[in-house]
């Protein structure tokens, strides 16, 4: 089993980003003011032959979030073959907000877990660029 876990602020679609991969509604995700997810909650299903955990979590900033992350994270480190962590930023000029939130996501995560890490960008279609336009080196395949 492959696990999932998604990291970063609040509000930047760490739920929307779960609910595609898993392919159906696992988890609440809607426009609020408020944190709309509090507790730590899991989802798996079946993607593309292999069994997928999708494991999402509060805004990293968000008051006592970080009592609830960081043992979910050294217990996924123990077995870091079947972990990859999702660090979730919304594509958008780096407000001191989301870079609060990558600098603890990284933080707590630290360097070892680094190459099980991958950032992951959203809203992507505000930018109105093709991206493999913009980097023709780059294709999604190698992605
Ligand atoms: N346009 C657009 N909206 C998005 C995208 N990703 C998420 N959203 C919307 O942004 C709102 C917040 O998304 P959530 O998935 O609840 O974000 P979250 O990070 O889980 O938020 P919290 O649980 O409150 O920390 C929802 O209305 C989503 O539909 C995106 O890539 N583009
Ligand atoms: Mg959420």
């Amino acid at each position: 089993m492959l696990s999932l876990v998604l990291l970063g602020g609040s509000a930047v679609g760490k739920s929307s980003v779960g609910n595609t991969i898993l392919r159906r509604r696992v988890f609440a995700s809607r426009p609020s003011l408020r944190p709309v997810t509090t507790r730590i909650e899991e989802g798996t299903e079946e993607v593309c032959g292999r069994q997928v955990s999708v494991v999402d979590t509060p805004g990293i900033l968000n008051p006592g979030a970080l009592d609830l992350i960081q043992p979910l994270c050294a217990q996924y480190l123990l077995q870091p073959d079947s972990v990859v962590f999702l660090v979730v930023l919304k594509v958008d000029r780096m407000s001191s907000e989301q870079s609060q939130a990558l600098q603890r996501t990284m933080e707590l995560l630290g360097n070892g877990a680094m190459e099980r890490s991958l950032l992951l960008f959203t809203y992507g279609a505000s930018l109105q660029v093709n991206l493999t336009d913009a980097h023709p080196r780059v294709s999604l395949e190698k992605v």
